[in-house]
């Protein structure tokens, strides 16, 4: 598709659409609790229908009305043998969550998904969770989908996580929750905690010293009404959009602010951007505002260690913020990204520089020089969600045609991302 170039500025307000990664959450442990849970806000997007298709084949009736989703869970006992493959799309959650709730089922299931999911690492699940009993299989000794599942009795494990993963850490959450005593995992740096914290609003009990999560099998957990807050990963294409294009001034509505997920506000802020938290409830079971942002000068910053996992999926988007920025950025320990939807490292850098950015790829990250004129050109999304926005983003700031291939990827997880773009264009 030919994207907008050549705008003046974005000014309006927009509310963004519903956490991702909460809304597959909503769905799990609906199915997975018993009575009746009702979401509100849920986020449509491709992935999270993948979850809600996934389920719907294990046996859970899940009815989607208007403005709320209702799921009927019956607990883990309540999930059937489905008769068909469940098809992840191009969900890694879906795939990862969806192993560690199988492993403690007694039947057999297998799992397949797009292109993009068969070139994603499953053994950092399927190794410990055949630790704890389950037997799995796949491609290439067990590495890659298809992968096939027969649960059933599980140990607990005692469990350091060799990577910062969040779908990991809650794997083994939901294989735990299954098991028979005490499972203890152990990160390396602290990830997205929304695992935690939907045990707890559906009655259930898990704990959390410095990085060591315990959690007890055997739990019954019971249906709770949801409300989704929004995605601060959508919302990162447009705190962007507002700080790197003169004269922009957008608020975004309903931003979810999971202290484990605010790491774009915080390099937004040390890159010098005007940017001010107008309104937070930090008292509902995931924490929410609305933020304002404003164009302002910036400067480019090193972005390492523990934050990485705090703003892992930003990284593309915060790429192109550098390009704007004075001076020189650094992303390293980003490693992960290589094992994304794409090669996030080797998209980001090679997509950009066809626009005219200065940016070089490293082992474990990029480096940036700032304050690049970007100009047109042919780019492609590569079917990776976030790349796509991000070049809508950048092609913002061309004066010249920018084309976008492959720009349906962008579904997967903000489907009104142009009608919300195109709102805020005067
Ligand atoms: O679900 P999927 O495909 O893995 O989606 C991504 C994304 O960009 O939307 C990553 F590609 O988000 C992951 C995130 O990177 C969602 C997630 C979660 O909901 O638990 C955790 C992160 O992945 P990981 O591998 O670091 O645990």
């Amino acid at each position: 598709m030919a994207l907008k170039t050549k705008i003046d500025s974005l000014r309006g307000e927009i509310t963004i659409p519903g956490d991702k990664s909460i809304s597959h959450r909503s769905v799990m442990f609906g199915s997975i609790s018993y009575g009746e849970t009702k979401v509100t806000n849920f986020l449509p997007g491709e992935d999270c229908l993948s979850t809600i298709s996934c389920f719907r084949k294990l046996g859970v009736t899940i009815k989607e009305e208007e403005n709320e989703l209702r799921i009927y869970g019956n607990g883990f006992e309540g999930l059937n043998e489905p008769n068909e493959v469940l098809d992840v799309g191009n969900s890694g959650t879906t795939i990862r969550l969806l192993m560690g709730i199988l492993a403690g089922r007694p039947f057999f299931s297998s799992l397949v998904g797009d292109a993009s999911i068969g070139k994603r690492p499953m053994t950092r699940v399927t190794v410990p969770l055949a630790e704890m009993g389950a037997v799995l299989d796949g491609r290439k000794n067990g590495s890659y989908t298809p992968i096939s599942i027969r649960g059933g009795k599980l140990n607990p494990i005692h469990y350091k996580l060799p990577v910062a993963s969040a779908q990991v850490k809650s794997a083994l959450i939901l294989a735990g929750l299954q098991a028979e005593g005490i499972t203890e995992i152990i990160e390396p740096s602290e990830t997205r905690d929304h695992t935690e914290r939907m045990i707890r609003k559906f009655g259930g009990v898990i704990q959390k010293e410095n990085q060591v999560i315990t959690v007890k099998g055997g739990q019954k957990l019971t249906a709770a009404t949801i409300h989704v807050p929004g995605d601060i990963s959508s919302a990162a294409f447009f705190l962007v959009a507002g700080a790197i294009i003169p004269g922009s001034e957008i608020i975004l509505k309903n931003v979810g602010l999971n202290p484990t997920r605010t790491g774009i506000i915080e390099v937004l802020k040390k890159m010098g951007a005007d940017l001010e938290i107008i309104q937070n409830d930090s008292d509902s079971f995931e924490p929410v505002g609305d933020l304002l942002i404003k164009f302002s000068k910036l400067k480019g910053t090193v972005i390492e260690g523990d934050l990485i996992p705090r703003l892992i999926d930003e990284i593309p988007i915060i790429a192109l913020l550098a390009t704007q920025a004075e001076g020189k950025t650094i992303i390293k320990n980003a490693e992960e990204l290589k094992v994304k939807e794409t090669n996030r490292i080797d998209t980001v850098v090679n997509e950009l520089k066809k626009l005219g950015a200065s940016i070089e790829a490293t082992e474990d990250g990029m480096i940036i020089d700032g304050e690049s004129k970007l100009h047109g050109g042919t780019v492609s999304s590569h079917g990776d969600h976030r790349i796509g926005m991000m070049l809508a983003i950048a092609a913002l700031l061309s004066d010249d045609e920018v084309f976008l291939e492959n720009s349906e990827a962008i579904s997967v997880s903000y489907p009104n991302f142009f009608a919300h773009l195109n709102s805020l264009l005067n």
